[in-house]
């Protein structure tokens, strides 16, 4: 049976939805007028005053928010509220430029645990629960954002953190753990652990999962759900919108529902900035309803996928967005053809391969490079040349039939690419060094 957090909300009428969300679209514009003086300039700029948006439909007159702008305003440029009310700081892991630091008051983090606590309940989680956190804590908002929506749904938490694997599976066991969040690569890593310690799905209490932070396709989910035996529910978020938990799965895994009582979602075309209609691939936009700290309007996340509002079996009545593709920025542009990793992904699975695997882009008299290492499984590890050189032209032709292009395939030995604690980083791209 499917339970809800608050059902009032998550299974609203859409009029319903549009009433919230009228209502706290127009507060929050003039909160931002009256507190953002960056944003009021970019307002004034296209000839706006908050009296131009009076409901839902008045959204796309508002300008954009970009990291650039986030960049330009580091530290304190869009502040909402006088420092003194602000009680938390996240930040992204920025690995070019600026970091990008987000603010919370106390209402901030109230309304954000909300927001995860329906990703908890919607994966099973009740009061009494053992819920597991092996996100990183610390300035990323994994750990901190799960662990409060477990406190609120009144769960035992477990504020592990990231590492120390052995020791993880220990206190999963120790502690009877039904649920398990933290990065999908980081869960096939603790799978592959046990694994190695001699366990099995069979030999631990879990029952699902609550995984996310990065992009992940379909056959990596099926994967970590058959060597951990669970269910593993997906979920997104930003810093820049709090965290985890903008969006969640329900148990009918057909893409992440989204608390549109506190965000509103568009997708956009990214290059023409023109809304896309419901169903079309584009940038995802999100305007963040009632977060008072750092409260963004039309920001553009640079993930790719697209809007579903048809009703979902579970009773959420909450739209649905697609699992994100990946970023614009993640997207290869390999010999004029876009790549994502997440493709390559998929081919590698569909074969038997884990998600072990680096993608390393270069450039040769001029031309783009692609190749594919991927570790061979212990089952399939051989010093056979002929059964190696086989094995790799099958998934070169698995890549030219997915990409459209030629990438070349290196096998290499068990557990010789290094495992993730938290996001994984997969694609070595040496243009542009
Ligand atoms: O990754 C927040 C989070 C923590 C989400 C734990 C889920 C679980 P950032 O570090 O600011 O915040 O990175 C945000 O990660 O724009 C996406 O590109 C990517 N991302 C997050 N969740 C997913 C997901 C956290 N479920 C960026 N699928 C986002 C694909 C995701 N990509």
């Amino acid at each position: 049976m499917e339970r809800y957090y608050q059902k009032e909300i998550e299974c609203a009428s859409p009029e319903e939805i549009r009433k919230i969300q009228d209502e706290k679209l127009v507060r929050q514009v003039r909160h931002v007028w009256d507190n953002v003086e960056y944003y009021r300039k970019k307002m004034e700029k296209k000839g706006l005053t908050p009296d131009d948006i009076r409901s839902r439909d008045d959204l796309h007159k508002l300008p954009f928010l970009s990291k650039a702008d986030l960049r330009d305003c580091y530290p304190y440029g869009l502040l909402g509220v006088p420092l003194e009310k602000c009680v938390r700081i996240h930040s992204t892991s920025g690995t070019t430029g600026k970091r990008v630091v987000a603010f919370y008051t106390q209402h901030d983090l109230d309304l954000w645990s909300d927001c995860t606590a329906r990703a908890i309940v919607a994966a099973g989680g009740t009061k009494g629960s053992v819920v597991h956190v092996a996100y990183g804590y610390g300035l990323f908002t994994g750990g901190a954002g799960l662990n409060d929506g477990s406190h609120k749904v009144g769960c035992l938490t477990v504020p592990i953190s990231s590492g120390n694997t052995d020791r993880q599976i220990m206190f999963i066991k120790d502690l009877q753990a039904t649920i398990l969040c933290c990065t999908p690569s980081y869960a096939a890593y603790i799978s592959e652990q046990m694994k190695e310690m001699g366990l099995g799905p069979d030999d631990i209490p879990l029952k699902a999962g609550i995984f996310g932070a990065e992009a992940w396709s379909e056959e990596m989910r099926h994967d970590i759900e058959s060597t951990l035996g669970i269910k593993a529910y997906d979920i997104y978020g930003l810093t820049e919108l709090s965290g985890p938990g903008v969006s969640f799965e329900c148990s009918e895994q057909k893409g992440m529902h989204i608390n549109e009582d506190h965000f509103i979602a568009e997708i956009i075309d990214p290059d023409t900035e023109e809304v896309l209609p419901d169903g079309e691939e584009g940038e995802l936009v999100f305007t963040a309803l009632d977060k008072e700290a750092f409260p963004l309007l039309r920001y553009r996340t640079r993930d790719i996928c697209s809007l579903n509002r048809t009703k979902c079996s579970c009773g959420r009545t909450l739209i649905r967005m697609e699992k994100p593709k990946g970023r614009t920025d993640d997207m290869l542009i390999i010999r004029g053809v876009n790549v994502f990793p997440s493709q390559i992904e998929t081919v590698l699975l569909n074969n038997g391969y884990s998600s072990n695997y680096q993608i390393i882009v270069g450039r040769v008299n001029n031309t783009d490079t692609l190749e594919v290492r991927v570790e061979m499984t212990p089952d399939m590890f051989t010093d056979n040349l002929g059964e190696i050189e086989g094995r790799q032209a099958n998934l070169v032709d698995g890549l030219k039939s997915m990409l459209g292009i030629k990438a070349k395939v290196t096998l290499v030995a068990p557990k010789s690419i290094t495992r993730s604690e938290g996001k994984a980083v997969r694609v070595i791209d040496n243009r542009k060094i």
